[in-house]
């Protein structure tokens, strides 16, 4: 499978598309910019209707097909290849995030953001995925497998609206501090409703939620790429140009 292949410049370049791992590193990269860690990036779209994400230029740039994966390009060096969403954020916070302003210097502080790095990336984001799945693209409507994966989401929503009861941030001293956890959880806690997901019994994550949304960084960042999911009215239309190139990836013929 071959399109054609993007030129990569120096510097960042981000292969992404408009989703929730995707969004995750374009805000993290606005953040960076916006402190004035990094001076600027590049993004290419990946086309997922084009199936662009398993062509054989991007397989080597991450082997598993899929967005965000990012390439950094610094004057004599060889070309750093860094995928998985979580592993991108933790790149870019040891590289260019050295005054510790989305993460921590301190151990215990540092380990307690890879713990919830973790729980949005082994759970969450799988549990999610899959409610978006049966959801919103599978060819049959499955009950059992719907409420499976919307219950078990809920039921990892309710661990954040915990310990968001007393804090602003899931990590940091105090009310926390808003770091790369904020921003991994950020990607999938804003795209709830296409899930077919409810905010109403979590209070204090939807407060978090707007407190994050309001970022300047976060707006910029969740435009890159727009979105063509424009407003609810098209949920139909979007769910189903989704769906045909999901299904045509495990083979059905659409
Ligand atoms: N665990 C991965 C998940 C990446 C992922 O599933 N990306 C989706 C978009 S959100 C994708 O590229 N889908 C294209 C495909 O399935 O072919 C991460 O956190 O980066």
């Amino acid at each position: 499978m071959t399109t054609p292949v993007p030129t990569i410049g120096s510097g960042i370049t981000l292969f992404t598309a408009a989703t929730p791992n995707g969004y995750k590193i374009s805000i993290a990269l606005e953040e960076l910019k916006a402190i004035g860690a990094i001076p600027s990036y590049s993004f290419v779209s990946i086309s997922f209707q084009k199936n662009e994400q398993k062509s054989d230029w991007f397989l080597k740039i991450n082997p598993n097909g899929r967005i965000p994966a990012l390439v950094d390009t610094i004057e004599g060096q060889v070309p750093v290849n860094v995928w998985e969403s979580a592993s991108i954020l933790l790149y870019l916070a040891r590289v260019y995030d050295t005054n510790h302003v989305f993460h921590f210097s301190d151990p215990a502080e540092e380990q307690e953001l890879l713990n919830w790095i973790f729980f949005v990336q082994g759970g969450v984001g799988p549990m999610q995925g899959q409610a978006n799945h049966f959801f919103r693209y599978a060819p049959e409507k499955i009950p059992y497998a719907i409420k499976r994966y919307q219950d078990e989401t809920h039921r990892l929503y309710s661990v954040y609206e915990t310990r968001l009861a007393d804090r602003e941030y899931l990590v940091g001293p105090g009310k926390g501090k808003y770091t790369i956890a904020d921003i991994c959880t950020y990607g999938w806690i804003s795209s709830y409703a296409w899930a077919g997901l409810s905010l109403d019994s979590f209070p204090n994550l939807k407060a978090w939620l707007e407190r994050i949304s309001a970022r300047p960084a976060v707006v910029l960042g969740t435009s890159v790429p727009k979105s063509n999911y424009v407003k609810p009215g098209d949920a139909e239309r979007a769910a189903k140009e989704a769906s045909d190139w999901i299904l045509r990836g495990m083979g059905h013929k659409i």
